[in-house]
């Protein structure tokens, strides 16, 4: 397996964070913004919706989409429910995390943090990231404040997926996570499980 990965992204750091939670091998290519490597991938048409990250299969298929690929690595693991309802509730949150905390929470890192953004981050529009981020953190907030998952009683693909931008939130994203004290040691259940790597491994 072959994993088309930008090292910064969210999105590929929660592929590369369940690849090691569940100890598997995978050839991991850097595809950064703005670099040569990120181009040539796109013209080998390694990336079918033109972003990754992409995992490549041994025989050659292509699956894009953060959250689709953790569906197909973590088919059969612990991180998928045995409950039909807890693994709907699984999806329900990774809908919710690409349709709704995706566009406020990491866009408004993603504004700070690459400088071909900058120019679109505007006083007002971070202004308005910043009120929406928060109400979008309370929600989980709401959930984590009673559990230690948020789903079930053990970590499932939905932790994983919302750990990669809500776990820099505060760092990329300027957000006050002191007003989410049960986010805050959530982040640290997951920084705790085995196997774990940070963005920056
Ligand atoms: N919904 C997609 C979003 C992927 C995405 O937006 N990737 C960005 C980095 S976070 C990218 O590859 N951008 C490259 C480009 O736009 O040229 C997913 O979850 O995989």
């Amino acid at each position: 397996m072959k994993l088309w990965s930008m090292p910064s992204s969210g999105n590929s750091y929660k592929v590369r964070l369940l690849l090691a939670l569940l100890g598997r091998d995978c050839e991991i290519v850097d595809v950064e913004y703005l670099t040569e490597a990120l181009e040539a991938a796109k013209a080998a048409r390694r990336l079918p919706f033109g972003k990754a990250p992409v995992l490549e299969l041994d025989d050659g298929r292509l699956l894009p989409e953060s959250n689709a690929i953790l569906c197909w690595l973590g088919e059969g693991t612990r991180f998928v429910p045995g409950d039909a309802f807890d693994r709907a509730a699984m999806l329900g949150w990774m809908f919710w995390e690409q349709n709704q905390h995706e566009g406020v929470i990491a866009v408004r890192a993603a504004l700070q943090v690459y400088p071909h953004r900058r120019a679109q981050a505007t006083p007002e529009r971070m202004a308005e990231l910043l009120d929406r981020g928060h109400v979008l953190l309370q929600v989980m907030e709401d959930r984590l404040a009673a559990h230690d998952w948020l789903v079930g009683d053990a970590p499932s693909l939905a932790d994983i997926c919302l750990y990669g931008y809500t776990h820099t939130a505060g760092s990329r994203g300027g957000f006050e996570m002191e007003r989410f004290p049960g986010i805050g040691r959530w982040l640290d259940r997951i920084a705790a499980l085995p196997g774990y790597r940070g963005i920056e491994a």
